[in-house]
Formats: C-alpha cells, structure tokens, sequence
C-alpha cells in the first residue's frame, strides 16, 4: 500500500533526523527524565512557567528540617570526597579537606550558605538557614571573602580559591561549580514563597541586594546552569539529600530544562 510505504519513509526520516539532532542538543536543554517522574514530579510534569513554579514549590516544600548543628554530620555525607571518605570537597576552593576540620578557625572549613543568610535575613534558625540544598563546605577564609555578595563575573582571583574571582559587589564561583550554584539559588528561591515564616526568596538582576531577599544575577545564574549541567557529585548530593535527610529534592538537579520554564 503506498500509504504504509510513504508513512515508513517518513518514520525512517524521522530516525535520522533524530540521530542527527540529539548529539546537538545540550544536557542542560534537553528534557531529562528521572526515576522520580512518575511519582515525586508527578504532578509537576507537563506544566510550564507559574504553574510548574507553583507544582514545584508545593512538591518540595514536603522535607524533614534540620538544626543547624545537625548540618555540620550531613555534609560530611552529602559532599564527602568520592575518593577519600576521611574528606569533604570545598565548593569554591575545589580542595579537598579533612572532616574533622569543621569549624571556625582559619584552616577549618564551615558551613557556607550559598543562598547568602543576610539576603532575607533567615539566620541558622530551623528553615532556609538549615537547608542542605544550599550549603556547602568551604575554608573559613574564603567563605568570609564571598560574604554575602551576589553573583556575577568579574573580578580578581581569590587567594586559594580555586579559580573563583571576586570584587566589590559580586563573587564569581570557579567553573565547575557555576552551575552547582545557580541550581542552589532557584531550589531557594522556588522552595521559599513567603508561605511559612520566612521571606520569598527570588533572583533579580542587582548585585547591590543587601539584606533584600533577593539575589542577583538571573541572567548570569541562567548562564551558568546551561554552561555547567549536574555531573555525578551534584546528582548524588542530591540523592543523599533526598533519601537520608531532608526528604525533598532540587528539581533543577532533576530537570535542568526547568531552569529556563521557571526563571
Ligand atoms: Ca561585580
Ligand atoms: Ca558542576
Ligand atoms: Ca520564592
């Protein structure tokens, strides 16, 4: 039948042409698929923009909450060194350290809020504070060199800070993680809505916020996102995240298309 032979010509030429284009289409736009569509996003897949904002938040507002002494034990887990299980990586320096050097002397790595405490004034009260999707391990030093500045590029290189660059008002994260960091600040900012009792949380285009609940830049954190796509220790933190503490997931990590939905 000549119909079944043109609609078999056609699906042929819909093979190549896929064999053609999918090598081309980067990981940060192509639509990822997760083990957790059919449960966890469940109600989040097929919405776009507001809508998918709003499915997200009620989806991963469901979490167990940890005190903030609770964090230091979680990310010895979280981003413990998959080559040495006696060290933790530090996000911005890229080093590798001892666990049992957290803490608050110059040597020692803490706890960094990636997401910036002041911005919306959180603190280290149980909430936004205490939200392992945002903290990290970094030396005591150069967390205290990033501050509470937004993000942007630019800048002279931060003394042993792996490659990052800093000036007056904005922090630039080494290479690898520029993504890390974007997918960070919009899990904050779709997570925090003003329902609960702290601040809506939301990325703007100033990196002068100040104490503002705000943090900058979208445009840049956007950039960043597509340029750096979750590798194997941003999915396992992730993963640990989800199954040992706080029982919710970054949905950027999951679906890195989102980025661009959403924001
Ligand atoms: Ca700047
Ligand atoms: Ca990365
Ligand atoms: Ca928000």
């Amino acid at each position: 039948m000549p119909g079944t032979r043109i609609r078999t010509l056609a699906l042929a030429a819909a093979a190549v042409l896929a064999a053609v284009t999918l090598p081309t289409t980067t990981a940060a736009t192509a639509n990822a698929s997760t083990a957790y569509d059919d449960t966890y996003y469940q109600d989040a897949l097929g919405k776009t923009g507001p809508e998918l904002k709003s499915a997200l938040h009620t989806i991963i507002s469901k979490q167990t909450k940890l005190s903030y002494d609770g964090v230091w034990n979680a990310l010895k887990t979280t981003d413990q060194d998959p080559n040495n299980s006696n060290n933790v990586i530090l996000i911005y320096s890229g080093v590798s350290r001892a666990k049992s050097l957290n803490g608050g002397d110059s040597g020692d790595w803490n706890r960094e809020h990636v997401w910036a405490k002041s911005h919306g004034d959180f603190g280290t009260t149980t909430g936004p504070g205490t939200d392992l999707h945002h903290l990290r391990p970094e030396d005591v030093t150069v967390n205290s060199i990033r501050g509470n500045k937004d993000f942007d590029e630019g800048g002279s290189a931060v003394p042993n800070g792996g490659g990052s660059l800093t000036d007056a008002d904005s922090f630039e994260p080494r290479d690898a993680v520029k993504g890390d960091v974007a997918r960070m600040i919009l899990y904050m900012a779709v997570r925090y809505e003003g329902d609960d009792a702290f601040a809506d949380l939301e990325p703007n285009e100033s990196v002068d916020n100040g104490s503002a609940p705000y943090i900058g830049k979208l445009a840049v954190l956007k950039k960043w996102s597509a340029e750096d796509p979750p590798d194997a220790f941003e999915k396992n933190r992730n993963e640990v995240i989800y199954t040992t503490y706080q029982h919710n997931r970054n949905p950027f990590i999951d679906h890195p298309e989102w980025v661009e939905s959403v924001y």
